[in-house]
């Protein structure tokens, strides 16, 4: 799509946003726990040029037409889909004071939409560094992942938690990214399997979920109720050690469970981030497998795709596996010998053919760089 063809002008640069995988910390990042993702080489590539009316155009080359809206008229809600996650991003900016004027964007993606890839966080994020980008506006990467979070909270209207911004906005290249939510402290972990003779697979089950229906805002609630009840702030504040009285004060039987997932699964990525410090990766796989059991039985958000990709991962010879991203579809992550990576992907491949699922489909999870300019 030629940006000259669609706003009539030539553009004053482009922006790129990748999307993420989670390495392991899931519905973590709300309860103020740990997660461990990596961006992928996948992004979002946003080209730019100013304009001085206060104005916003938006187009996407996997979209029909061209979407304008005026910065002083957004509003929560006030336009809808795709392109609410741009104008999401300029209402938050204005209401935080920054002089954005107006811009054209085009949107391109080649990050799977809907595959538990973040290519929500990943188009917010893009526009955000256009936009300041296009005014010069040096923000802390961090606080545009803070800033997105909100447009995603409070104009979108989905309840996420700051993990897939932080992800988009501050991984690096060859490393997973150790980021702490309740201490907002980051650490670089280097990861490489390549290195190690190792292969991380992801795996598109093909069953597409979305985050702005009701099931991830219901395990959002589960948390916070339970540590209400607890009398904590967050569910981070129950030590794993802590676990067992925890359970015994909490009335629900399913609140019980949703608890001992993100205690537990919080101190997995403790462990995790220690054996890829001591050069251990091999040894990280029985936690993935493990999170996997836990938000599978506790927190109830596999589908059946997912769980026998993950099956069949392991019964190929997979050291660990698990869902990836916020679940009821997406993508799982398998961490495999790189000599089992084809035996294990035709595994899946013939599992979900046998189980009549829709083909799988795959991509390289080198660990890639954040948000930055292109050209
Ligand atoms: C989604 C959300 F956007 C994240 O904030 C996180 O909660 C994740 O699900 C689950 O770990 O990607």
């Amino acid at each position: 799509m030629s940006f000259q063809k669609v706003f009539g002008t030539s553009p004053d640069g482009s922006w790129r946003a990748p999307g993420r995988v989670n390495l392991i910390g899931e519905h973590t990042d709300y309860n103020d726990g740990l997660v461990l993702p990596i961006a992928l080489p996948n992004r979002i590539l946003v080209t730019a040029s100013k304009r001085d009316d206060g104005r916003i155009a938006v187009a996407s080359s996997g979209q029909r037409g061209v979407i304008e809206f005026a910065i002083d008229d957004l509003a929560p809600g006030s336009v809808g889909d795709w392109a609410a996650y741009p104008a999401g991003a300029a209402w938050i900016l204005r209401e935080s004071g920054y002089p954005i004027g107006g811009a054209n964007l085009l949107v391109e993606s080649d990050l799977p939409s809907g595959a538990g890839l973040s290519s929500s966080a990943a188009l917010l994020c893009a526009t955000f560094v256009a936009l300041l980008g296009l005014r010069d506006l040096e923000v802390d990467p961090a606080e545009i992942a803070r800033l997105a979070q909100k447009a995603e909270n409070q104009y979108v209207g989905a309840p996420v938690g700051l993990m897939d911004q932080m992800a988009s906005m501050c991984c690096t290249e060859g490393h997973a990214l150790f980021f702490d939510i309740r201490a907002m402290s980051t650490d670089q972990i280097p990861f490489d399997p390549p290195a190690d003779d190792l292969a991380l697979l992801v795996v598109d089950v093909k069953a597409p979920h979305r985050h702005v229906d009701g099931e991830y805002a219901a395990r959002r609630k589960s948390c916070e109720q339970a540590a209400a009840e607890l009398g904590v702030p967050a569910l981070r504040s129950i030590a794993f050690e802590d676990l067992d009285d925890a359970l015994a004060r909490l009335s629900d039987d399913v609140v019980r469970r949703r608890v001992r997932h993100v205690v537990t699964e919080i101190r997995r990525v403790e462990d995790a981030v220690a054996l890829m410090r001591a050069g251990k990766l091999r040894e990280v796989g029985p936690l993935f497998t493990a999170s996997h059991a836990s938000l599978r039985d506790d927190f109830e958000i596999t589908v059946p795709e997912l769980d026998v990709a993950v099956d069949t991962a392991l019964e190929a010879g997979a050291l660990g596996a698990r869902m990836t991203g916020g679940g009821f579809g997406g993508c799982i992550i398998a961490l495999v010998e790189a000599s089992a990576a084809d035996a294990v992907l035709s595994a899946i491949e013939k599992a979900f053919a046998e189980h009549g699922f829709s083909a799988p489909s795959s991509l390289a999870a080198t660990p890639s760089a954040g948000a930055s300019r292109v050209s």
